[in-house]
């Protein structure tokens, strides 16, 4: 089957069958939630929150056209043994990773809040990568996923646009994958990170990536349901 082109900066994206992976990044109610670790370091969840519909929608377009879904999860083992002291250590001193907040130890796996908000819960048959770090490709077994899957293309989504979704998409470029952002289903606290954040992607002729909305995406994943059908 031939590449559907999606209309994307800097320029048209190929959407391969058979070929493309839907990534959504770290959609957890730690980061997500009033009262949660994200509001609690005082950020604005209004902004992540926005991502969600749009992500929902995208998923379920993913999902009636048969492509390979991933979800990711940061966070650590109950013992924080994975987890460097560099990274424990930094932020605020009064909340910390495994420090007890409203929806259970902060990112630690197997707490309420570590894992996803019920709207982009994964269905059966979707695979979800706890992570460590920032990146989804460091100390997991994303790679071995992609590979077995014969996935080359992928379509990147999640929180947070400069943070986890930035150096996943980093770590991805680097290792051969075409990634596309979609622009609304990545958010940011910060409006302005959001807006350089995409910028950057898509600079000097898609330096490690393409940007495009989900409404370029969705009828593009629409295509693909029709041909595969
Ligand atoms: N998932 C992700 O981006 N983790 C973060 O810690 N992001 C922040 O912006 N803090």
């Amino acid at each position: 089957m031939s590449p559907i082109t999606v209309s994307a900066e800097p320029s048209a994206f190929p959407l391969i069958p058979g070929q493309t992976a839907l990534i959504v990044i770290d959609m957890q109610r730690d980061f997500l939630l009033p009262g949660g670790f994200g509001e609690s370091l005082g950020n604005d969840v209004g902004q992540l929150l926005k991502v969600v519909p749009p992500l929902a929608a995208l998923i379920a377009a993913a999902r009636d056209a048969g492509i390979l879904v991933i979800h990711t999860r940061e966070g650590h083992l109950p013992d924080l043994s994975d987890c460097p002291p560099a990274k424990l250590n930094r932020g605020a001193p009064s909340r910390r990773i495994g420090d007890p907040g409203k929806y259970g130890r902060i990112l630690i796996r197997g707490e309420y809040g570590h894992d996803i908000v019920d709207e982009l819960s994964p269905v059966e048959g979707e695979v979800v990568i706890d992570k460590p770090g920032k990146g989804a490709f460091y100390a997991t077994e994303l790679q071995d996923v992609l590979t077995a899957a014969g996935v080359t293309q992928l379509l990147v989504t999640g929180v947070t646009t400069e943070v986890c979704v930035h150096t996943t998409t980093r770590e991805a470029n680097d290792r051969g994958y075409e990634c596309l952002v979609v622009s609304d289903c990545v958010g940011s606290y910060f409006p302005e990170f959001q807006r350089v954040g995409l910028d950057m992607i898509k600079a000097q002729g898609g330096i490690f990536g393409w940007v495009a909305d989900s409404t370029a995406v969705i009828p593009a994943l629409h295509t693909l349901a029709l041909s595969a059908a």
